[in-house]
């Protein structure tokens, strides 16, 4: 049942504006800039960082997908298929992350340094036809220039050529995607670089980065098409004792060569949240690019769910009106459970952290500003149960899709009829 048209819905949300604007809030503008905001749903949840590149190999760069629930997208019509019901399921307007190796190839092999715009004009089209913005990366692992865990970085000159050349080509494919859309195009930077054990040099590694980045930057391309973005890291798998392209590395990059700078909630210290992050960084860099994941005890990608670390991270972009500042990525990966629902989960809620932040009691921050420290602890603790649910379950109806956890009852249909068709 959609329960759309239901007089409760529109009943419920009717009592929580009243409530909310009792607090000093107006639910309506809230909604009406809730879907100015968009999320971009990173292509790879759907078949587990496969791509569709002819002969793909194993997946690399100490990423992991583990799970092995059955119908995952085995060719681009397929994952278009379960992109569309997944944003069927999802109340606005929003774009779609794609890597490099989710090109369509043709059955012929197409090197990392050979792709073009060409071998993503059906994804241009899809998005276009969707009202999609589309954002890029290129992809440094999963590759044998990439087996012995360096790209960009490596001693080896052509193996740093390779990569230089795929990450160059990337933000070309970028500028022309960003064309078709009008939407500009962020392009992320993320490589696996690093050591499993002790090195002993730290130094040339990063000075090979700064170097190998500087040649893939060299092009200027117009803002308005493409942005580039890096994303580091703490540590990952293989890489336990170092990674190249470290948070102070890139931070560093990112404000001497003016890039955007990606923040990955999976990529810091267990208990260290990218939250606080938001507003340090936009003191001196314009814009970042958040890939917003859930680590269990590691970079382990889960669903994100609405937990205080989702809720801060959204707090933080709407409190400080960094909406056109902060690009919303998503970046997790779990082949556990249904890939539609995983896309569908995730995206849902961080929708539903931005809306909580934008239903905050502006008393809130008054009473911050007049040093009562008192009343901000209190009316925070009481906006948690302020009537959230209400006005989400009506934004979803006004949007047109399922009410609740009526989207899990149409994601069954799809499973049913669709996914369980696949067969490895
Ligand atoms: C890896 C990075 C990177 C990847 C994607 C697939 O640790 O988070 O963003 O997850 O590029
Ligand atoms: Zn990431």
């Amino acid at each position: 049942m959609k329960n759309n048209n239901s007089p409760a819905v529109k009943r419920a949300y009717e009592l929580a504006q009243d409530r909310y604007q009792a607090a000093g809030v107006d639910t309506e503008q809230a909604l009406k800039k809730l879907a100015t905001i968009p999320i971009s749903l990173h292509c790879w949840q759907g078949d587990d960082v496969g791509g569709f590149e002819t002969n793909a190999g194993a997946l690399g760069g100490g990423l992991v997908a583990t799970g092995n629930y059955p119908g995952k997208a085995r060719t681009p019509d397929e994952l278009r298929a379960d992109l569309d019901k997944t944003f069927s399921l999802i109340p606005g307007k929003h774009r779609l992350n794609l890597h490099a190796f989710y090109g369509e190839f043709g059955g012929k092999k197409v090197d990392r340094n050979e792709i073009s715009a060409e071998h993503f004009k059906n994804w241009i089209a899809w998005a276009r036809s969707n009202g999609l913005g589309l954002d890029f990366n290129p992809t440094c692992f999963s590759h044998p220039q990439s087996a012995d865990g360096f790209t960009l970085a490596s001693r080896n000159k052509g193996i740093r050529k390779f990569w230089i050349e795929h990450c160059q080509l990337s933000r070309e494919i970028g500028a022309t995607i960003g064309k078709p859309l009008g939407k500009t195009c962020v392009t992320n930077v993320w490589i696996p670089d690093g050591m499993k054990d002790t090195p002993a040099d730290r130094r040339g590694p990063r000075e090979r980065l700064a170097e190998s980045l500087d040649a893939v930057f060299k092009k200027k391309l117009s803002p308005k098409l493409n942005l580039d973005s890096v994303e580091g890291k703490l540590v990952g798998i293989g890489s336990e004792s170092y990674v190249v392209g470290s948070h102070a590395v890139y931070l560093g990059y990112a404000l001497s060569r003016k890039t955007l700078l990606t923040l990955d909630a999976g990529h810091y210290h267990p208990t260290e949240g990218i939250a606080d992050k938001i507003s340090s960084v936009l003191q001196f860099i314009p814009e970042i690019l958040l890939h917003v994941s859930r680590g269990v005890r590691w970079d382990s990608d889960h669903v994100v769910t609405l937990n205080d670390d989702l809720l801060a991270i959204a707090r933080e972009i709407v409190a400080n009106n960094y909406t056109d500042r902060v690009h919303i990525g998503l970046d997790y990966f779990d082949a556990s459970i249904n890939r539609v629902a995983a896309w569908t989960i995730g995206t849902r809620n961080m929708i539903r952290a931005l809306l909580i932040a934008l239903l905050e009691p502006p008393a809130i921050k008054t009473s911050e500003a007049a040093g009562d420290l008192t009343s901000r602890l209190a009316l925070q603790e009481e906006a948690k149960t302020l009537p959230i649910g209400a006005v989400w379950d009506y934004y979803c109806a006004q949007k047109g899709v399922p009410v609740g956890d009526a989207w899990l009852s149409e994601m069954r249909r799809y499973e049913k009829t669709v996914l369980s068709k696949r067969s490895e």
